[in-house]
């Protein structure tokens, strides 16, 4: 068996930059202060057809919810219907009308969701510099609840690459780079601008509802971005503020160049701050854009404000 000498992430990202303190000692969302009001206005000016698509996939389906391997599915239950009333067990109120309730057991990273700035981190530090120990018990500092306060409204942009590659989804483990994406932006006739949010396609989790589940998740590798000083720099650059994909963990779960697991959740989100939304459900939007060829739209989304989350759902809108 191959032994691999897979450095420490610390190692890896030793010179990656990093913009703790550029919005204040206090930032808790990071990149999407690039999210201005002008960025606002680009996005609505894209709005031209009056259509909407909302990014959410199912939340809770008796079937099973994609998650990653280890954590479940979101679960609903009824604690309230017409059944305790049929059994005269219902609550009777002054008029006497009927109700149903439930509750539900959900890991907050169980469905398409934000990360918060805080639920990655490497040498006891999270996102601008705040000690890992504010983690314990609950995200004390950059938790999700902040971006669920600021919401996230901009201009975004689809890059289809499994359309690209001539494919329905990805393979498992395949890659792409920031350059992939260049191409196919040209290809699709958008431009990638600065501050776009980035939408990217692989077509990965639509197939989780066509694929059977046990293959879905044996050896277990997502298709994905794949690590690169110069990809780093590249979304540095362009002062992304949000990266949105159709995968469980937004990059290829392996880097297969150092062996590092998930690598861009610390050079992303950990060191630039930039905000990740994962599990999204892209096919209809992917579909009407290879359309109508319109691939920039307004990107809106919130996800709900937990106090002290290390991520929560979300059901973003596009409209075009
Ligand atoms: C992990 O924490 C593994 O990934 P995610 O960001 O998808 O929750």
């Amino acid at each position: 068996m191959e032994v691999r000498n897979v450095p420490h992430v610390s190692e890896l990202l030793a010179n990656s930059p990093k913009n703790w303190g550029k919005w204040g000692p206090e930032d808790e969302v990071g990149s999407l202060n690039y999210l201005t009001a002008a960025q606002i206005l680009k996005g609505i000016a894209t709005v031209r057809q009056g259509k909407t698509f909302t990014l959410q996939v199912r939340m809770g389906d008796p079937d099973g919810d994609p998650v990653w391997p280890g954590r479940q599915g979101a679960k609903r239950m009824s604690v309230m219907d017409r059944g305790h009333y049929n059994c005269g067990k219902g609550p009777v109120f002054p008029g006497s009308y009927q109700y149903a309730d439930d509750v539900m057991f959900m890991y907050l990273q169980g469905s398409t969701q934000y990360d918060a700035l805080g639920h990655v981190w490497y040498d006891d530090q999270i996102w601008n510099g705040y000690d890992a120990d504010t983690t314990i018990g609950g995200l004390a500092k950059a938790s999700v609840c902040p971006i669920g306060e600021r919401g996230v409204v901009g201009r975004g942009v689809l890059i289809d690459i499994a359309r690209h590659r001539g494919k329905d989804v990805l393979d498992p483990g395949e890659t792409f780079t920031h350059r992939d994406l260049l191409d196919a932006a040209q290809a699709q006739g958008v431009t990638i601008e600065k501050r776009d949010i980035l939408v990217i396609r692989t077509g990965w989790i639509g197939s989780f509802y066509k694929r059977d589940r046990a293959e879905f998740y044996a050896n277990f590798k997502e298709p994905g971005l794949t690590y690169s000083p110069e990809l780093v720099q590249w979304f540095q650059d362009m002062e992304i503020p949000n990266l949105v994909t159709d995968t469980i963990a937004n990059e290829v779960t392996t880097d297969p160049v150092s062996g590092v697991d998930l690598p861009l959740h610390n050079a992303l989100m950990r060191n630039l701050g930039i905000a990740l939304t994962e599990i999204a459900q892209l096919d209809a939007l992917a579909d009407d854009c290879a359309q109508d060829g319109q691939y920039a739209f307004l990107y809106t989304a919130a996800p709900l404000k937990v106090v002290g989350g290390t991520g929560a759902p979300v059901n973003p809108i596009v409209i075009k």
